[in-house]
């Protein structure tokens, strides 16, 4: 198609000459244009017998034009003709609204694997919940976090409603599911659907304070928020109301869908895998059990043999509170028709295995989600080598030992597509200048990038700094524009974002943040300034990682305000940390801050997301972490801490006390002095203050004191050597070259080599 007919085909769209439109009115113009265009390329492709059912309870999207347009190969098009037109396709991005339907990297990763899914021409589908409320906009106001409401749905939407409709029983009341679905393209290949299930009833006008609402109308707020907080019962009861709503729509679907193929259902494994994405959506495999066996006559053996060759299972943490129990009691409220099916699941565990420590109903009472995964499923993933071999070795052991078979490692991955070609085109186009497009379809092609030629000329190193410069000033830009902190691009980006949560340990950053403000005061200055950033929410009930943020906006009060220390150094948390600003921030990072405590973070996907833009990791020997020190090397990643089996053992000797390094460490006492300091004191608030340093000196649970002089020195090594320019971008361009790995490309391929087999 040349330029011009495109741009006929934008203005039919927009209804009218393409500079005469507005923001809003080029924003449904090229919705709908995208929209026509995808399904164009769904009309050619071979559906195939067998089907991916991808189920989550988050799909962490992010804005989706330009992603479309990237995929469909018209990017550099609309951008044009719009300039032509006098208008600019930036400020029709930032007109989007952010679909935040995702907390973190679990539910990023659902998004990128759908993205990889359509690239590689794979037969799978998305199967999720259509919340009205994404993940909560966060204000900063005195020093602290506030919750706002996150409506994403506008009209024009990229959701398009269908006529499929399911009813849903609970206990007391059966509810209407509807279907809507959200093209998913691939890079320059097929269309596949995300399906998102939505309650009809859902009255937003039950919001009342922030996010405050009643959680016990179920059928007025189903679907109204992103699964809330579960630190009250009617917050864990709405989750089981939600996880049933979503699974038995996607287990109606999936049997329609075979039915509507040929299937009798005694071959469903040949029409459907579903891959079950940590234990939220655990519910299908009862839920399918019972639809088999009361709606369509199947015996109760046949049933649990059909559907276990259909289920696969993949965990995302070790965190034991994280994983998810249901007590009986809550589940016969709520969904009593799963109750006998459960009971039957876990009375076959008891018969055949004496160890209780793998039942599915343990002695208190309680469902264990990932008991029941595990033994009706044929496959069990973890998400990075490290945290496979964890769960192998302590936290699933005991299931190790029954199934060895079933378990298997899927390093996670990102998309390339949003992660480098959307977010940072600069790099993207000076990375074709050198090796060519071919890594754009095969990642591994950036290896080219690993050759003397390219990392020991001078004018190739600088043109890589000059990206990165321009990157750094493009943020620098936005922030002063949007109300945070100003920040010069001259200084060295030092960047953490990520969910806050103590074992990714942003006070272990905030402890060496002080220690280094103190030193700056008397005198001790760096080579170059040096500007710590910060984005991350705090779970709403989550009351220490709130006092982190309060502790963070002070000191950044501090630090900032202080005419001695800012011209050296620089802290800025930036408020409301979502997508649409990690693909602002990543690109100018020149030091990615991976730092959780060694074993607990499964993997990390921001760590390769940095890597891709050419960052340089300072890190523990955690999740994806450990990968990326092997393929990149001792000299190009800054390494610190505690090993996972020194802080296992740890754990298990129950020996840690914080208090005496404290005492003996005049550092780590002199930074934790300052947190309830005068200087800090006056910034913030008291109580929060205290009870953060309180924790650190009587738990300090995730261990943040032994890894404090490593980490210093690790850090202060990594701003030593960036001050040899031209050594770091040695660094930098290796870390690019050995990025390919980390294409979710790679991962959604081996997903299908090894359990999907479509
Ligand atoms: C959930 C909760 C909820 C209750 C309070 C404590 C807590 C702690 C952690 C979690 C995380 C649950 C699952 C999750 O999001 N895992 C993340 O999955 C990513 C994709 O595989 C992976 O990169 C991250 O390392 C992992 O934390």
């Amino acid at each position: 198609m040349t330029q011009r007919q495109l741009e006929q085909l934008l203005q039919n769209a927009c209804g009218k000459p393409v500079a005469d439109c507005s923001v809003p009115q080029l924003y449904n113009g090229l919705l709908s244009l995208t929209q026509s265009m995808a399904d164009e390329r769904r009309k050619t492709e071979d559906s195939g017998k067998k089907k991916l059912y991808y189920i989550s309870a988050e799909f962490l999207l992010g804005k989706l034009l330009s992603n479309n347009l990237i995929n469909l190969g018209i990017y550099g098009d609309i951008k044009s003709i719009l300039e032509q037109n006098g208008k600019s396709l930036t400020e029709v991005e930032e007109y989007e609204p952010e679909p935040s339907l995702g907390n973190g990297g679990l539910g990023r990763l659902a998004a990128c694997f759908l993205d990889s899914m359509a690239t590689l021409g794979l037969n799978g589908d998305g199967v999720g919940l259509n919340y009205h409320m994404g993940l909560f906009q966060q204000k900063f106001l005195n020093n602290s976090q506030r919750e706002e409401p996150n409506p994403w749905i506008s009209s024009p939407s990229w959701l398009k409603k269908t006529d499929v409709t399911y009813q849903i029983p609970y206990r007391n009341f059966t509810l209407t599911s509807r279907m809507y679905d959200i093209q998913v393209t691939g890079y320059e290949n097929r269309t596949n659907t995300l399906h998102l299930f939505d309650l009809e009833t859902v009255d937003e006008g039950l919001i009342g304070d922030g996010i405050s609402f009643d959680k016990t109308d179920i059928q007025k707020n189903l679907t109204l928020f992103l699964y809330p907080d579960d630190s009250d019962r009617a917050g864990r009861m709405l989750r089981i109301y939600q996880q049933y709503f979503m699974v038995s729509s996607a287990a109606r679907l999936i049997l329609d869908e075979a039915a509507a193929k040929g299937s009798d259902f005694t071959d469903l494994p040949d029409y459907a895998v579903i891959q079950i994405n940590d234990t939220h959506p655990s519910m299908i495999i009862p839920e399918l059990i019972r639809l088999l066996t009361a709606e369509h006559g199947m015996e109760m053996d046949q049933a649990i043999d059909v559907v276990s060759r259909c289920c696969a299972y993949t965990n995302h943490t070790i965190l034991a509170e994280a994983l998810e129990t249901w007590p009986v009691a809550d589940l016969k409220e709520a969904v009593p028709q799963l109750i006998p099916i459960i009971e039957v699941l876990d009375d076959r565990v008891r018969r055949r295995f004496s160890d209780p420590s793998v039942y599915i109903i343990d002695g208190e009472e309680r469902v264990h989600m990932a008991h029941m995964d595990i033994h009706c499923g044929f496959s069990v993933n973890g998400v990075a080598s490290l945290h496979t071999e964890i769960l192998k070795k302590t936290e699933l052991h005991n299931f190790y030992a029954i199934y060895p078979e079933k378990f298997n490692n899927k390093t996670n991955g990102i998309t390339f597509r949003r992660w480098l070609l959307h977010c940072n085109p600069e790099l993207a186009s000076w990375i074709s200048g050198l090796i060519g497009d071919g890594w754009k379809k095969d990642a591994m092609e950036l290896q080219k990038l690993n050759d003397p030629k390219f990392l020991e000329d001078d004018g190739i190193l600088n043109s890589l700094l000059a990206v990165k410069n321009e990157k750094k000033r493009q943020l620098s830009r936005w922030m002063k524009q949007n109300g945070n902190p100003d920040i010069s691009p001259d200084s060295i980006f030092d960047i953490q974002v990520k969910r806050l949560h103590e074992y990714k340990r942003q006070q272990l950053n905030v402890l060496y943040l002080i220690d280094r403000y103190l030193d700056i005061r008397e005198g001790q200055t760096p080579e170059t300034p040096i500007t710590a950033i910060f984005g991350a929410k705090a779970a709403p009930a989550y009351t220490i990682a709130k006092d982190i943020i309060h502790l963070i906006l002070c000191l950044q009060q501090i630090v900032n305000g202080d005419p001695k220390a800012a011209p050296w150094l620089k802290v800025a948390m930036a408020e409301n940390y979502n997508v649409t600003l990690a693909e602002k921030l990543i690109p100018a990072c020149d030091i990615s801050e991976q730092i959780s405590l060694a074993s607990k973070e499964a993997s990390g996907t921001g760590n390769m997301k940095f890597m891709l833009n050419g960052a340089v990791t300072l890190g523990t020997e955690d999740g994806a972490n450990v990968e990326i020190h092997e393929l990149v090397g001792d000299e190009n990643i800054y390494i610190f801490g505690d090993s996972s089996q020194t802080v296992i053992d740890r754990y298990r000797s129950g020996s840690y006390r914080p208090r005496e390094y404290y005492e003996t460490n005049p550092r780590i006492r002199r930074a934790v002095d300052f947190i309830t300091g005068p200087e800090m004191m006056a910034a913030g608030c008291p109580e929060s203050l205290n009870r953060l340093s309180g924790e650190l000196l009587n738990k300090d649970w995730f261990m943040t004191f032994p890894d404090f002089d490593s980490y210093c020195a690790a850090r202060d090594q990594a701003f030593r050597d960036y001050e040899d320019r031209r050594s770091w971008a040695r660094k930098m361009l290796v870390n690019i070259s050995q990025a390919g790995y980390f294409s979710s490309d790679r991962t959604i391929a081996q997903y299908n080599e090894e359990i999907w087999k479509l």
